[in-house]
């Protein structure tokens, strides 16, 4: 038998945090937000909000510069975690803007580089195995800042030789993660559904193979490799839940047959849509508690587990109703569990 596995299929509730340069700007740029704030915050790089200047990308990059979350307590963060009734974390190391919240060899937008300059992963890998709640590392391969990135299928001879790049950079910093956090048990992957990646699938095939030689137990989740080889160790789509990222709605899905046989855990965030930090939650249909626990029961009565994200602030501080939440489902879970 497959102890990690058995360990995964154990877990019931995670948290997952994401947390990067997007925190900053918390879904507004200049006092507005995009969508009436119902964008997804960690993408803000992206849909450019209307008082977003000319030269956006480059501002979103240089945010940076000023990341500097003088109250991060990634201990406070573990106790929370733990008094919740989480038994597993995914923490997003590197988002889709392609900033490393670890010191990394391979590329220099890095949490070294900003006035913070500490490890973040590493603070966080150590505080939550102090409290015993398994570690996962958030790890997105698509990178919207990588000159040597690109989402069709590489065709010319520069283009592969670009490519070709951008993959020995993806496995650089994987086995980097693997060397500096030895004891994480898995990686959950995002940003795997673009072109290029789906035709690596030799690569990607070998370097799981390789991470899993170098760490035995390790846990891959599906969206490393979006096919069915990746289903093998669990599949982190979310799919069972996917109704209610777009808008809240009160219903289960009409369909559960593609969970037969397979691992899963669902992940999800308590305001409609959007994973970082957003500072204005009002006028938008915020999960409750109420709601949280049933989805944490539709869950586990199937055999997966579910995954609550927190989306800290700038500075290194939960939503104050994201730790509402948080204290009320421990509460449940003491006399529930
Ligand atoms: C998606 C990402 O694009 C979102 O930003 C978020 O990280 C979610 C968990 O996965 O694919």
């Amino acid at each position: 038998t497959d102890e990690a596995m058995e360990r995964f299929r154990n877990y019931g509730l995670g948290q997952f945090i994401h947390w990067g340069l997007y925190a900053i700007p918390g879904n507004e740029w200049e006092g507005v937000s995009a969508r009436g704030g119902a964008a997804a915050s960690e993408w803000i790089r992206s849909w450019r909000g209307p008082t977003a200047p000319k030269n956006w990308a480059t501002t979103y990059n240089n945010l940076y510069k000023q990341f500097n979350p003088t109250d991060f307590d990634a201990k406070r963060w573990a106790k929370q975690a733990k008094a919740m009734g989480a038994k597993y974390v995914i923490f997003t190391t590197k988002h889709h803007d392609g900033f490393a919240m670890w010191p990394s060899k391979y590329t220099d937008y890095n949490i070294s580089q900003t006035p913070y300059k500490k490890d973040i992963v590493k603070e966080i890998v150590d505080a939550y195995d102090a409290e015993g709640i398994d570690v996962f590392l958030y790890f997105s391969i698509l990178e919207w800042n990588n000159p040597n990135y690109m989402s069709a299928e590489p065709k010319t001879a520069e283009e592969k030789e670009r490519f070709a790049k951008f993959l020995a950079y993806t496995r650089n910093q994987l086995l980097e993660q693997l060397e500096n956090y030895p004891s994480i048990k898995g990686f959950w992957f995002d940003g795997t559904w673009d072109r290029s990646w789906v035709q690596a699938a030799e690569f990607t095939y070998n370097l799981e193979k390789e991470l899993r030689t170098k760490h035995p137990g390790l846990i891959i989740g599906s969206r490393f490799r979006n096919d069915e080889y990746g289903k093998r160790h669990f599949d982190s789509n979310g799919r069972l839940l996917g109704d209610y990222e777009q808008g809240w709605e009160r219903k289960l899905p009409a369909d559960y047959s593609w969970l037969d046989g397979n691992d899963w855990d669902a992940v999800m965030t308590i305001p409609p849509n959007g994973w970082g930090y957003m500072k204005d939650w009002s006028g938008l249909y915020c999960k409750d508690t109420d709601d949280i626990l049933d989805m944490l029961m539709q869950c586990v009565s199937m055999n997966g587990n579910f995954v609550l994200n927190f989306g800290p602030d700038g500075l290194g501080n939960m939503h104050p109703q994201e730790d509402k939440i948080a204290a009320e489902i421990g509460q449940w879970l003491a006399v529930n569990r």
